[in-house]
């Protein structure tokens, strides 16, 4: 409680109490941040914007981040409302559907193009518009997933932009380390999030997980904001580049056991 009392955290990505952005948003509110929130499109205020007044925040913005003029104005208005800011959190990723299914050997130009812009350009430029906003330092963390380091089938262009994420993740901490901005990626285990709604398996994929990784459970939306939570208070402090895994420990296994339970 209140270890992040005093803090002002701007989250990208929640779309509904689903979302991983929501929890994080929720793990921050109970450490006693201040927060602030943007949204995709129209259709998503009005359920974005109940979510955060239900945690004391009036700040909701509409910000589409594959368009400077919305980012820009997006931090504008956090400019005129907080002054400052010291938490970032990047929770947005898009591929066209046809890309996430298939061989990634059929991927398009365009697919490849619309997943890292959306899902890794966009770090950089929220980046851009955080840093002036954060003399006192700050904490940045995105979202990525295992299907960046090791083949995930379906998960194809989605896994390169992932692995694009991850390296930006360390380039930036380069860059703003010495302005005491840290930047790290989250890697969670398999969500049950409106992203992960669409992809056919999912229910499977998250049962062979659970089985298949030493702690044996799923990840939560609750588990990922705790991580979150530790990395913008003293826990993180000189924590920056990283990839860290909230995944059951999923990641360290090098073969699956053949558990009966
Ligand atoms: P979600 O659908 O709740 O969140 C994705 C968000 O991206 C939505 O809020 C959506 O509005 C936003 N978005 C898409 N295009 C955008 C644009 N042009 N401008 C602004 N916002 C845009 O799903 P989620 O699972 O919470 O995804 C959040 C992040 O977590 C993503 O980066 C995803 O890759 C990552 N992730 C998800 C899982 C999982 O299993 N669900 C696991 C690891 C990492
Ligand atoms: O990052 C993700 C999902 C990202 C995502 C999901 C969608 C579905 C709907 C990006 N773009 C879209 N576009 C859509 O039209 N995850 C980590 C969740 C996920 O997605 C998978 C997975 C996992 C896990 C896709 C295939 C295989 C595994």
């Amino acid at each position: 409680m209140d270890s992040l009392k005093g803090k002002t955290a701007l989250i990208f990505g929640v779309a509904n109490d689903h979302s991983i952005a929501w929890g994080i948003a929720q793990a921050l509110h109970r450490e006693g941040a201040t927060l602030g929130f943007t949204y995709a499109m129209d259709s998503l205020e009005k359920r974005v914007r109940p979510l955060a007044e239900s945690l004391g925040a009036d700040f909701v913005e509409k910000c589409d981040v594959t368009d400077d003029a919305q980012i820009d104005e997006a931090f504008a208005k956090a400019k005129e409302r907080f002054g400052t800011i010291d938490i970032l959190v990047h929770a947005v990723a898009f591929a066209n559907r046809e890309d996430l299914a298939g061989r990634f050997v059929d991927t398009s130009r365009d697919g490849f193009l619309l997943a890292q812009n959306i899902s890794v350009y966009s770090l950089i430029a929220l980046a851009q518009r955080a840093l002036p906003m954060m003399p006192d330092g700050g904490s940045i963390v995105t979202m990525t997933y295992y299907g960046a380091e090791k083949v995930v089938p379906k998960y194809n262009v989605m896994g390169v932009a992932k692995a694009s994420l991850e390296a930006t993740t360390r380039y930036l901490a380069n860059d703003l380390g010495p302005e005491g901005i840290r930047v790290n990626a989250i890697s969670a285990g398999p969500i049950r999030t409106l992203a992960a709604s669409g992809i056919s398996g999912f229910r499977d994929y998250q049962r062979t997980f659970a089985q298949s990784a030493p702690l044996r459970q799923n990840v939560t939306i609750d588990d990922v904001g705790a991580l979150a939570a530790f990395l913008a208070g003293d826990g993180g402090r000189l924590i920056t580049g990283e990839t860290i895994y909230v995944d059951s420990g999923y990641h360290i296994m090098g073969m699956q056991h053949s558990d009966d339970e």
